[in-house]
């Protein structure tokens, strides 16, 4: 088997300064670290990231965070500067906004893109010093798409590994990508890179789309299940390939006594209630307002809701650093306080609003508990919070009103009720259907969508990719260039 090296811009976790030389370790919440770490955990291998401070790196903490991960940790170093114009600049002012097809939140400081590449470059050194022959190295999202241009320009030819990657986020149609100023550099460095997966088809279809109309030498030669690209001396395989969740773990612990009775206490605080749920990281692509605003015109429409329903809506804090992030979360504080003020009575409040991360089992005991999940984003490349509702409903029943821009929607359709996240009264509208539906229904279509979570899993992801990854076969040796074995010393 080969080893697996998995690098991405965030280790699982962060560790944070309390004081002179006291640190806390905090796992991470992202959809990523869920889909990887039990994968990396059961097989072991390695984990290149960054820990989330600026500046040196504390060992001690680290060997302490690290000693039962079941992998190697291997950390990289950011400065403050680095931090603030690669990952809050380039990655989440510039990339993260314009693949999620809102380019009116991109901010195109042209200095961002070459700490991106210095800060891809130090990936780049810290993989070729770990790196052997026949390592699989699977690079994960927008923040590292550099990194194989890097490998590459600095004379590491990775000749004998494979070298991957997958992009959580969406790739965006051509007309938005076009106006990132550096499109063909983007797109050059993606393509250095052996095998490119994504989330989608949809996806898939637009970067082909970006690669033939920006790349005049690049061929695009199959149209099967993996197409290929000849650029240059090079062949690279690009595919789609949903990520999934870990079914069985969520399953298992929606039938523990200790979620179970939580969801009951819940269930119990909001007697004769339906309960909504929206669990989210605070981001704009989530379409938070938007479901606030949908909410409160169901609530308008609709007199029959009234008393009978309440949207538990959690946002879970993330790059609040950010002051579009800060000025966001005033906004949907805003929105709550409105519905509130205008609709609730003595014994009814109709927005639940949480600021703060839920513990596991807290979350679990909300999917379980929660008669319909709203899942609503702008644009998601997939959305694990929509997958692991469903695999918490072990008795078939709770609906889903799932966004159609989200990547999930491909794999739920035959049961979720989709909707057009932009479009208000659809969407009170949907909420009113959701809450109408017959038991029969509701087990129908959660049965069918439970069907598709269980089988296309997180470890069929893992395999799916692995497997296309495998089929690459290992280049030829270059003569001109050292090869990784020996450069990576
Ligand atoms: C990116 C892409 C893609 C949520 N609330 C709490 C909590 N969560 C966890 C969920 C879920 C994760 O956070 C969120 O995953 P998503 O997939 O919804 O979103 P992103 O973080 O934006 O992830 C996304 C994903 O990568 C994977 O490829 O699906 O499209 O944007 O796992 O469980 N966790 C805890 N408390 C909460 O209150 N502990």
């Amino acid at each position: 088997m080969n080893r697996l090296i998995v690098v991405s811009n965030r280790l699982p976790f962060a560790l944070d300064s309390t004081g002179e030389d006291l640190w806390t370790v905090t796992p991470a919440t992202g959809g990523l670290v869920s889909a990887i770490e039990p994968v990396l955990r059961e097989r072991g291998g390695t984990w290149i990231g960054w820990p989330g401070i600026a500046g040196k790196i504390p060992q001690e903490p680290l060997a302490k965070a690290t000693r039962n991960a079941g992998y190697k940790v291997v950390p990289v170093a950011l400065s403050e500067t680095e931090r603030d114009e690669f990952y809050y600049g380039y990655s989440n002012e510039v990339i993260w906004p314009l693949f999620h097809d809102l380019q009116n939140f991109c901010n195109f400081e042209p200095a961002y893109w070459q700490t991106y590449k210095e800060v891809n470059n130090r990936y780049a050194d810290a993989i070729a010093r770990c790196a052997q022959p026949d390592d699989f190295i699977w690079v994960h999202d927008y923040h590292l798409m550099y990194v194989a241009e890097a490998l590459r320009e600095r004379g590491v030819s990775p000749d004998l590994s494979r070298l991957t990657f997958f992009l959580h986020i969406p790739f965006p149609p051509y007309d938005i990508f076009s106006k990132l100023p550096q499109q063909q550099r983007l797109l050059r460095a993606l393509l250095q890179f052996d095998l490119v997966g994504f989330q989608t088809r949809r996806d898939v279809r637009n970067f082909i789309q970006c690669v033939r109309r920006v790349m005049s030498e690049a061929k695009v030669l199959s149209r099967r299940e993996l197409q290929l690209i000849r650029f240059e001396d090079h062949e690279i395989r690009v595919g789609y390939f949903p990520i999934g969740i870990d079914f069985d773990s969520f399953e298992k612990s929606a039938r523990s006594d200790s979620v179970e009775q939580r969801a009951q206490r819940l269930r119990a605080t909001f007697p004769g209630c339906q309960l909504i749920l929206g669990s989210d990281r605070l981001d704009y692509s989530k379409g938070i307002p938007e479901r606030l605003r949908a909410f409160r015109t169901a609530l308008e429409r609709y007199p029959e809701l009234s008393g009978r329903v309440v949207l538990i809506q959690i946002v879970v804090p993330s790059r609040v650093e950010i002051p579009r992030y800060h000025e966001f979360k005033q906004r949907i504080d805003r929105l709550v306080g409105d519905i509130n003020g205008r609709f609730s009575t003595s014994t009814w409040l109709p927005v639940q609003y949480h600021f703060r991360c839920l513990d596991r089992e807290d979350l679990l005991a909300h999917y379980r508990g929660c008669d319909i999940a709203f899942v609503t984003p702008l644009k998601d490349g997939m959305n694990l919070v929509a997958k692991e509702y469903c695999a918490c409903r072990i008795d078939n029943d709770g609906v889903l009103i799932l966004s159609q821009f989200a990547g999930a929607a491909e794999q739920l359709k035959p049961g979720a009720l989709l909707v057009n996240p932009y479009d208000i009264e659809e969407m009170a509208d949907t909420i009113l259907k959701a809450f109408r539906m017959s038991q029969v229904e509701r087990s129908g279509r959660m049965k069918r969508m439970r069907h598709v979570v269980r089988k296309e899993n997180v470890f069929w992801w893992v395999d799916s990719f692995l497997r296309a990854g495998l089929q690459i076969g290992t280049r030829p040796p270059r003569v001109s260039k050292r090869r990784l074995a020996t450069s990576a010393r």
